[in-house]
């Protein structure tokens, strides 16, 4: 039977399990990628396990943690920096760029299976890389040669057809495309996209589709490698990379979704989720405070050069500020060489360094209950690091038409005042500067290099084995599609990323500030918390700190309706139970400070039961939950997490 692009890479990957949908696998990877804010708790906990050496092709890039007001972000830069060194892992400083970006440039090659830690992983799946994102210390296993375990996932083919409109974009297809999926119900598949409209789109407008198919909730998504690849690589000097990929004409599909590329309008996503979607036309005049261009998303040579030329000749409108972070250095290089960059300065753009920035909610944050146009991925409530901001996710060319008009504009009509549409030609050879990154030394090098740990660089908590019964307490109930964002706010608080139990006290600060004082009184009473959740917990980000910290916090279980693949295995990486309410209407009777136990936990987890009674002791129910746990993750859960498993117990200076 025909294969899937998918499948084909999946099966020639395994070393565990059998190829089967619904099955847990383990996968050898081939390239790991992580990114500061993750990374220096990936680098901790490789250091912890005690590997001395890597076996994945290893890129560590810095690119969220940039602001540096105060020592916090250098001292991380330079434990990354010199940790890399050490181990031999290609470093890319800060300034060459956002780590998906410069990584499909230089790094992303068809066929490969990629993870990173990072969850807009998938954007090199763009080249037909089949890349995943994950929590950090699956990135340090597999870095040290272990496998990397999922679930063999189903997969939907999105057969596209026709060729985009003027004005129509790459994130005019994702956001259809989220219309249609969903930010929840999504896990546990993977995306491919194929037929007669993958030949009109470029590899950068294959990135974005990819790179934000990561707020369906779906594992990876991934295009075919064809010519258009090749000759992607080609200017990028990377034509050895290139191989060819594509599904069998047999191959079977679990669902099918026919998108015509010609009936795609432009597309935004409203506050405060990706997935609440409208035509443009539809919130057409709606007054813009502020346009940001730039993310992970869309801020490649291309896109930077859409608005650059819709932009020349105009200046900003005066009631709002605009900002263009751009996506790397080489993007800064070929837009300053074709005049990209003029027209840009011209227009009052705050030319922002080629960082996450603004996506993450460190800086160019909007004004009280202002309303943000952005070329990013995620517009979660607080995000951008004002709570009652409305953001709104847009393509280039739609953030275009709001920087001259100062509203939501379909760039359509832009032609009605006189401008006119110019296809973006890719240049026939992208600069391909790799001067700052830091490649491997010899071994006997390596072996001369410090690595240099500042103060704001603390152990890895340690956790302790799971108690045979849970005597705990619902210290928060929290309603459908809490994301990492809401668990484990970014923005002003990512300094803290390597020091745990500062970071800490900001668990659940958007819901409710009070959660990491009450869980400490709690975890100091002897009194296990436990997290109640509603539908798609833990969606978004694949911060490991989302489970790492409410971890430090004595959190040993979390009961939900459903839990995002990422973070469910994060929970299970730290020795947090995640648990699914059995009947909906349990969700509905529990109230947050109820006093709950669930007997003899270990029996039920080392017995392999898929389920489990706890008994809310203050209504006096019994509550029927799911064990969302593979065989596997159950011996480490037992022992309260993956690091002490292995016998190391963190704590890496
Ligand atoms: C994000 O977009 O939310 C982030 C910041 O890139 C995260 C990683 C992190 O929290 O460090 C992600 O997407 O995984
Ligand atoms: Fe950075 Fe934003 Fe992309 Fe996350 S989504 S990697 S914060 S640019």
């Amino acid at each position: 039977m025909g294969k899937s692009i998918i499948e084909k890479i999946l099966d020639s990957h395994i070393v565990e399990g059998a190829p089967k949908k619904g099955e847990e696998i383990g996968i050898k990877v081939d390239q790991t990628l992580t990114q500061d804010a993750t990374g220096t708790a990936v680098y901790l906990e490789f250091e912890a396990i005690g590997f001395t050496d890597v076996k994945t092709e290893a890129l560590s890039y810095v690119d969220h943690n940039t602001v540096q007001v105060g020592f916090e972000n250098a001292d991380d830069h330079k434990y990354l920096r010199t940790v890399a060194g050490k181990y031999g892992i290609t470093f890319s400083r800060p300034g060459n760029g956002i780590c998906h970006q410069v990584h499909l440039e230089r790094f992303a090659k068809p066929g490969r299976v990629l993870i990173g830690s990072d969850s807009h992983t998938p954007t090199a799946g763009g080249v037909g890389s089949l890349a995943i994102g994950v929590g950090g210390l699956d990135v340090a296993v597999a870095m040290g040669g272990g496998p990397f375990y999922l679930t063999y996932p189903k997969v939907i083919k999105i057969n596209l057809t026709g060729k985009l409109q003027k004005w129509v974009s790459a994130k005019d297809v994702i956001l259809n495309v989220l219309e249609i999926l969903k930010t929840n119900g999504n896990v546990g598949y993977a995306i491919e996209y194929a037929g007669e409209g993958v030949r009109t789109l470029s590899v950068p407008d294959r990135a974005t589709i990819t790179n934000m198919g990561a707020e369906t909730g779906v594992t990876t998504s991934l295009f075919p490698s064809d010519e258009i690849t090749l000759d992607f690589l080609m200017r990028e000097g990377r034509e050895n990379d290139w191989i060819s990929l594509k599904g069998d004409p047999d191959a079977t599909y679990d669902k099918v979704i026919e998108l015509n590329l010609s009936e795609i309008e432009p597309m935004i996503a409203l506050p405060d989720s990706p997935d609440n979607v409208k035509t443009v036309r539809e919130v057409e005049g709606t007054k813009v405070n502020q346009v940001a261009v730039g993310s992970c998303t869309n801020s490649s040579y291309r896109d930077l050069m859409t608005v650059a030329n819709i932009l020349k000749g105009h200046v900003a409108h005066k009631d709002l500020e605009f900002g263009v972070a751009p996506g790397s250095r080489q993007v800064i290089a070929m837009i300053t060489e074709n005049g990209g960059m003029e027209s840009l300065v011209k227009a009052g753009a705050r030319i922002m360094e080629t960082a996450c920035g603004f996506c993450i909610g460190n800086s160019f944050s909007p004004g009280s209950g202002e309303v943000s146009l952005r070329t990013n991925n995620r517009n979660f409530k607080g995000r951008s690091g004002t709570t009652d901001a409305k953001v709104y996710l847009v393509s280039p060319e739609t953030a275009a038409a709001a920087v001259i008009t100062g509203t939501i504009l379909d760039p359509r009509r832009l032609e009605d005042i006189g401008i006119r549409y110019e296809d973006i030609e890719l240049p026939n050879k992208f600069i391909s500067d790799d001067s700052m990154f830091i490649f491997p030394l010899s071994r006997e090098e390596r072996e001369k290099i410090e690595i240099l740990r500042g103060p704001n660089i603390k152990h890895i908590p340690k956790n302790e084995p799971l108690p045979l019964d849970i005597y705990g307490s619902v210290t928060i109930k929290v309603g459908d599609k809490v994301t990492t964002d809401h668990i484990m706010p970014a923005g002003q608080y990512l300094k803290y990323r390597s020091n745990i139990p500062k970071y800490a006290e900001h668990v659940f600060e958007p819901l409710d500030p009070d959660f990491s004082k009450r869980a400490l009184e709690n975890k100091e009473k002897g009194v296990t918390n436990i997290i109640v959740a509603g539908e798609s917990y833990g969606q978004g980000s694949s911060r490991e700190h989302a489970a790492l910290c409410p971890m430090y916090l004595g959190v040993r279980a979390v009961f939900a309706k459903t839990i995002e693949r990422i973070h469910l295995d994060n929970l299970a990486n730290f020795g947090i139970v995640p648990l699914q309410f059995i009947n909906l209407s349990d969700y509905d009777a529990i109230n947050q400070g109820d006093e709950i136990e669930i007997p003899e936990i270990v029996k039920a987890i080392e017995n392999g039961s898929e389920e489990i009674f706890a008994l809310d002791k203050t209504t006096n129910k019994e509550i029927k939950l799911k064990i969302l746990l593979t065989e596997r993750q159950r011996k480490f859960v037992i022992a309260g997490g993956l690091l002490p498993y292995t016998g190391k117990i963190g704590g890496a200076t």
